[in-house]
């Protein structure tokens, strides 16, 4: 983890959801971004979601990556209290595979937005993408990081597919 000041506070339900999380983490990392990681749940922890949130923006914390399954109310509740982008990823749960998480981060009254991504895995690394990409409009290293990754990941796709 970098000494940097973080920039994205990625928050999850559980220590449950780190194996996911983490992805988030990682990509983040790759692209020289700071990041702090924190167990915060809305339901078992209240006062911890608040003090986060109300403390977030004045540490400077631009982005808010919030993870969460089966009720998944982290990433509404963030964005209740925050006036940061808070972006959802919900996970897979052995219920309705994910799908209950999912709807309930994607149905957010009016007025209160949270950026829902996919599910698991692929939904944490493109919310630090997302995140990477906000954070890029107003830091050009960022933005040449998240420019290069692009570029390389296009490269990396083959013209032809072949036998494995
Ligand atoms: C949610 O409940 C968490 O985000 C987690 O995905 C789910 C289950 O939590 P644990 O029972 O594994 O702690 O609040």
């Amino acid at each position: 983890m970098s000494d940097l000041k973080p920039l994205v506070g990625i928050i999850m339900g559980s220590q449950s959801d780190w194996s996911v999380m983490r992805n988030a983490v990682e990509r983040l990392e790759s692209l020289g971004i700071a990041c702090e990681s924190k167990i915060i749940s809305a339901h078992r922890t209240p006062e911890r979601l608040d003090q986060y949130c109300r403390a977030a923006k004045d540490r400077g914390i631009q982005v808010i990556i919030a993870g969460a399954g089966m009720a998944a109310a982290l990433p509404g509740s963030a964005a209740a209290i925050t006036p940061l982008p808070v972006l959802g990823v919900p996970m897979e749960g052995k219920m309705m595979g994910g799908l209950d998480a999912m709807l309930a981060m994607t149905q957010m009254p009016p007025g209160v937005p949270v950026g829902t991504l996919g599910l698991g895995k692929a939904g944490a690394i493109n919310a630090a993408l997302l995140a990477a990409s906000i954070l890029a409009l107003s830091d050009e290293k960022i933005a040449k990081a998240y420019d290069d990754f692009r570029t390389a990941q296009t490269a990396g796709v083959p013209e032809e597919p072949k036998d494995d």
